[in-house]
C-alpha cells in the first residue's frame, strides 16, 4: 500500500486531494497544525476524518516536519499547505513569506535529509504570472509576481526546480490556476458570492459588498484539480504543469450567473466597498494546459455555469438545512460578517 503525506489536510485541496487518495487505496497521513478550536470541518464533511492519521506539525518549525516524515515515510509528498489569500498577505508580508515562501524549503531539505526518493508535489500557483497579461498562459510565459503571496509562490517555484536538478529529487510544481468549490474559504470571492446569494435568496442577508468586478480568473473545480497533482507524480519523468480551464471570465459575470440562479437580479444586491480593493490587483488570468493533457493525460471535467450550478446548490442547501435546525460541520454559520474586519491595505 503507497502512504501519502499531505501538508494542508485541513484546506480545501487537501481534503479533496485526501479523499481522492483513500479511494485510490493509500495509507492518507497529513500535518495540522494546534488551532484553539479544532478545524477538520472539511474532513468530516467529506465523510473522511476517521481514515486519515493526523499528525502535529506546523511549516514554520522545520523539525516538525522531519518528524512528520519519520511518522508517515511516505512515499509520496503533497506540499499544499501555505498562507493562500491573497489579500491577507499584503497585510502579513513576511509570515507570508516564511510560510508559503520559505518553508517549502524547509520541506524539500526534510526529504534529501531523510529519503530523497521521496516524490514531492509543490502548490504553485497562477498567481506568480502576476498583472500586466492579456495572452493565454502556459509553462514558458513570464513571471512578474504582483503580491508578497505571488512573490513567495515564485520562490517555492524556484526552489522547487532548484532540487529536481541539484538533488535529483522527483518534484514538479503544479502552477494551478483557481479552483473553486463548496469547501472553498468563505473569503476567496467565488464562494463569498455563493454564500452571500444563498443567505439573500433565502431572505437571511440582503447585500454583498465586493471590490474589483473587472477582474478575470481562469475558474476550475477543486475536484478535478487535485487528480492532476496525483497524475504529475506519476509520470515517469518530473516536471512543471499548468492546471487550468481555458476560459476567464469576470467577478461581475460569476455574480451575475449566481443571481441568475435563484432568480435574483445581481445589480439590485451588490455594491462596490474599496475595502475589498487590492493595492495591485492581477487583473486578467487563463491558462493553456496543453502540456498537462499530453503528457499526463489531464483536462478539466467542469467548467464555469457548472461550477456556479455546484457552488449555489450546496450553499442554498446548507442554508436551507440550518433553517430547518439540522447541525453539520460547516464553515458559514461562524464566519465573521467581513465588513467587522479592518482591512489597513485599501487602495484610493
Ligand atoms: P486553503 O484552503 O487556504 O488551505 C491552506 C492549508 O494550509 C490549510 O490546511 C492550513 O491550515 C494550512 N496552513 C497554513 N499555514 C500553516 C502553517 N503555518 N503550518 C501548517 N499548516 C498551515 O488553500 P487551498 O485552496 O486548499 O490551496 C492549497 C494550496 O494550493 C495552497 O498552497 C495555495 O496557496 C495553493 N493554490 C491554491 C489555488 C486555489 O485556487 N485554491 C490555486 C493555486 C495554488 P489551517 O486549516 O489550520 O488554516
Ligand atoms: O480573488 C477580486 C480580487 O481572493 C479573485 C487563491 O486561491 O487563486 C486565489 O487567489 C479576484 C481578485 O482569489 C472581492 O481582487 C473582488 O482579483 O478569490 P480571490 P485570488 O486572489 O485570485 C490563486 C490562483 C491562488 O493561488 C490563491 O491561493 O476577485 N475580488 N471583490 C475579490 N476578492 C475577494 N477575495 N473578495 C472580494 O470581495
Amino acid at each position: 500500500m503507497k502512504r501519502a503525506l499531505i501538508t494542508g489536510i485541513t484546506g480545501q485541496d487537501g481534503a479533496y486531494l485526501a479523499k481522492f487518495l483513500i479511494e485510490k487505496g493509500y495509507e492518507v497521513y497529513g500535518i495540522y497544525r494546534r488551532l484553539s478550536t479544532p478545524n477538520f470541518w472539511r474532513l468530516q464533511y467529506l465523510g473522511i476524518f476517521d481514515k486519515i492519521n493526523l499528525i502535529s506539525a506546523d511549516l514554520i518549525d522545520e523539525f516538525s516536519l522531519l518528524e512528520a516524515l519519520k511518522i508517515s515515510d511516505p512515499d509520496e509528498v503533497y506540499h499544499l499547505a501555505a498562507q493562500s489569500f491573497v489579500g491577507a498577505s499584503f497585510e502579513q508580508a513576511v509570515g507570508t513569506a516564511q510560510v508559503t515562501g520559505v518553508a517549502v524549503t524547509s520541506m524539500l531539505e526534510a526529504i534529501r535529509h531523510y529519503n530523497p526518493e521521496i516524490k514531492f508535489y509543490q502548490a504553485s500557483s497562477s498567481e506568480i504570472y502576476g498583472d500586466g497579461h492579456d495572452e493565454i498562459l502556459n509553462e514558458n510565459s513570464p513571471f512578474k509576481p504582483s503580491s508578497p503571496y505571488a512573490a513567495a509562490k515564485l520562490y517555492g517555484y524556484w526552489i522547487t526546480r532548484i532540487y529536481r536538478e541539484a538533488y535529483d529529487i522527483f518534484a514538479c510544481n503544479g502552477i494551478l490556476f483557481n479552483h473553486e468549490s463548496p469547501l472553498r474559504g468563505l473569503e476567496f470571492v467565488t464562494r463569498k458570492i455563493s454564500n452571500a446569494v444563498a443567505k439573500i435568496a433565502l431572505g437571511l442577508e440582503n447585500r454583498l459588498l465586493l471590490g474589483n468586478l473587472d477582474a478575470k480568473r481562469d475558474w476550475g473545480y477543486a475536484p478535478d484539480y487535485v487528480e492532476a497533482m496525483y497524475m504529475m507524480l506519476q509520470h515517469e519523468v518530473p516536471d512543471d504543469y499548468v492546471i487550468a480551464t481555458g476560459e476567464t471570465h469576470t467577478v461581475r459575470e460569476f455574480c451575475e450567473r449566481c443571481f441568475d440562479e435563484v432568480g435574483l437580479d445581481w445589480q439590485e444586491h451588490v455594491k462596490v466597498d474599496k475595502r475589498f480593493m487590492r493595492p495591485i490587483d492581477v487583473n486578467f488570468l487563463c491558462g493553456d494546459y496543453t502540456r498537462a493533457k499530453e503528457k499526463i493525460g489531464w483536462e478539466p471535467r467542469v467548467k464555469f455555469d457548472e461550477l456556479v450550478k455546484i457552488m449555489v446548490r450546496e450553499d442554498l442547501n446548507r442554508w436551507e438545512r440550518w433553517q430547518n435546525g439540522e447541525k453539520f460541520p460547516w464553515d458559514a454559520p461562524n464566519h465573521p460578517n467581513e465588513t467587522k474586519l479592518i482591512t489597513r491595505t485599501v487602495r484610493s
